[in-house]
Order: structure tokens, then C-alpha cells, then sequence
């Protein structure tokens, strides 16, 4: 990983995400992730706490790519199929299994879904749109509804300290504004992708509110 962020890097690990079957290596799912978490870290410690949990949830899933079992965890279709076989997804409540890769990578997938909702307003925006706005338009529509009250207040809070939209478009380093929405325009499509094969893979497996 490079020290600067770039949407260009972010888009080209989610495209490595899809094989020609068009499953999902977690391996580059999860890349996205790191390379997200870095541009979140430059934007200052109010977003450690944000940013802490989603290290916390790629450290899972990069143990089980490293582990014994590695071999199941390739996609996230293999590891569906592995868990879920051989009981290792806490269904209903928390037990023995709290930290499963199926409900550590759903946090992850339910999060994709605010980026997908944040990139789409940001690409569409005007001068005088609020970046603060759009993320938390974005966020009441996915996230929120799996958060807390506690959890949503600290977001809120942190989403007052988000910069402008001038300095997003700069950070993303993908050129000038025209650049950055054509760039955005072709991320995310397939960022919805990625979205829309996991949701109809736990959806199918009903996996959607695995606690
Ligand atoms: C740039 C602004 C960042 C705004 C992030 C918005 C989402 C906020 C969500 C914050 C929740 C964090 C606190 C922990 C919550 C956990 O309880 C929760 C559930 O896990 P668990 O184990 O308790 O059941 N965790 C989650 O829901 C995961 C949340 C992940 C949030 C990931 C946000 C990632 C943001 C990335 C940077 C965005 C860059 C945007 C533009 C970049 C251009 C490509």
C-alpha cells in the first residue's frame, strides 16, 4: 500500500475482487478496505474510532486467509459455504462462533453499501454540497439502521469534522474535478456489484442479520 490515497488503487482492487465467475476474492475485498481505512486515517483522529473497527474486522478475515483453513477462504462464496457447513456462524445469537468471517464480512458489506450511497451523491454534486450532508444522508439510508443510538451520535459528531467537498476531490489525487467524476462514474459500478453479488449470496443464505 502507497502512502497517498488514490480512488484509481481503490477501484482497481475491487475490480481484482471479481473472478470471471464472478465471485469475490476476500483477499482483494478486504485490500479495498485497507486502502479506504489509510484515506480515513489522513483525514484526522476524529475518525479513529471508525477507522479501529474496521482494522479490527480485516485483521479477522486476514487470519483466516493466513490460517489453516486458508484454502476455504478464497471467495467469500467458499468461505459461505465452509462455515455454514461445517457450523461455524453464530445464526441467531452470539455463542461460540462471535466471530465468524460471515458476520465479520457482512459489517464490512453493510459499510460498502454507505460507501456505494456517499461516491453516487458525490459524484453528482454541486460546488455548494455538503460533504457532511451527503455522508450522513448516505449513512441514515444504510449503516445507521444496524447502529445504535450511541454509535450514531459519535458518527454524527465525526461527520462535522468532515473537510470539504474540494479537499475530497483533491485527496482522491485522480486529477481535476471533471477527471475525478468520470473516474467515480466508472468505480462505481462496480463497487455496486461487488455489493450486489454479496447481498443476493447472504440473502440467499439468509445471512443478512447475522448478529
Ligand atoms: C470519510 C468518512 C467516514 C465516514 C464513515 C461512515 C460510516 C461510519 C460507521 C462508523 C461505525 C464505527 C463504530 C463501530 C461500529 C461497530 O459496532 C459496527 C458493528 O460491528 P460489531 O462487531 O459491533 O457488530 N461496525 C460497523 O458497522 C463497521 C463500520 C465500518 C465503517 C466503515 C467506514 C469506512 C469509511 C471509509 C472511508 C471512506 C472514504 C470515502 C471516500 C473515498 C473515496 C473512494
Amino acid at each position: 500500500m502507497a502512502d497517498t490515497f488514490s480512488l484509481q488503487r481503490v477501484l482497481e482492487t475491487f475490480r481484482s475482487s471479481l473472478s470471471e465467475k464472478k465471485e469475490v476474492y476476500i483477499k482483494y475485498y478486504i485490500a479495498g478496505w485497507q486502502e479506504l481505512v489509510a484515506f480515513m486515517n489522513s483525514l484526522g483522529n476524529v475518525f479513529s474510532f471508525i477507522s479501529k473497527d474496521v482494522v479490527s474486522k480485516i485483521q479477522i478475515l486476514e487470519n483466516f486467509l493466513s490460517g489453516e483453513n486458508r484454502s476455504h477462504y478464497v471467495t467469500i462464496q467458499s468461505m459461505v459455504k465452509y462455515e455454514l457447513e461445517n457450523d461455524l456462524v453464530d445464526l441467531t445469537k452470539r455463542g461460540s462462533h462471535p466471530e465468524s468471517g460471515c458476520r465479520t464480512l457482512l459489517r464490512l458489506h453493510r459499510a460498502l453499501r454507505w460507501l456505494e450511497l456517499f461516491l453516487e451523491r458525490l459524484r453528482t454534486s454541486t460546488e455548494d454540497s455538503k460533504t457532511s450532508v451527503m455522508c450522513s444522508d448516505a449513512y441514515n439510508e444504510s449503516l445507521a439502521q444496524h447502529h445504535p443510538w450511541l454509535i450514531r451520535k459519535a458518527v454524527g459528531v465525526a461527520f462535522c469534522a468532515l473537510p470539504g467537498r474540494d479537499t475530497f476531490f483533491d485527496v482522491m489525487n485522480a486529477g481535476d474535478h471533471t477527471q475525478v467524476v468520470a473516474l467515480l462514474g466508472e468505480s462505481l459500478p462496480l463497487i455496486a456489484e461487488v455489493y450486489q453479488i454479496t447481498e443476493d449470496l447472504y440473502a440467499k443464505n439468509n445471512l443478512l442479520e447475522l448478529p
